[in-house]
């Protein structure tokens, strides 16, 4: 069963880059759909749990030049 989160993501200054998170994300192992929207800088992120992580999306921003924000 899918599970879907959203990620505040940050330093995205463009449009492009925006596009980048989500290639970065779409291509991650488990990933089923990834949208992200430039304008509130999140990520929505539907994927198969025990083939994608938190932490595995996380690495998948990151290695895109990208940051994660940690939900208090
Ligand atoms: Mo967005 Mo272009 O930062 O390098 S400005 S992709």
């Amino acid at each position: 069963t899918p599970e879907t989160t959203t990620l505040d993501i940050e330093g995205m200054t463009c449009a492009s880059c925006a596009a980048f998170v989500q290639k970065s994300l779409s291509r991650t192992p488990g990933v089923q759909s990834a949208v992200v929207n430039f304008a509130t800088e999140q990520a929505t992120v539907q994927y198969l749990p025990g083939q994608a992580t938190p932490a595995t999306l996380k690495e998948a921003v990151v290695n895109a030049g990208y940051g994660v924000i940690e939900r208090a």
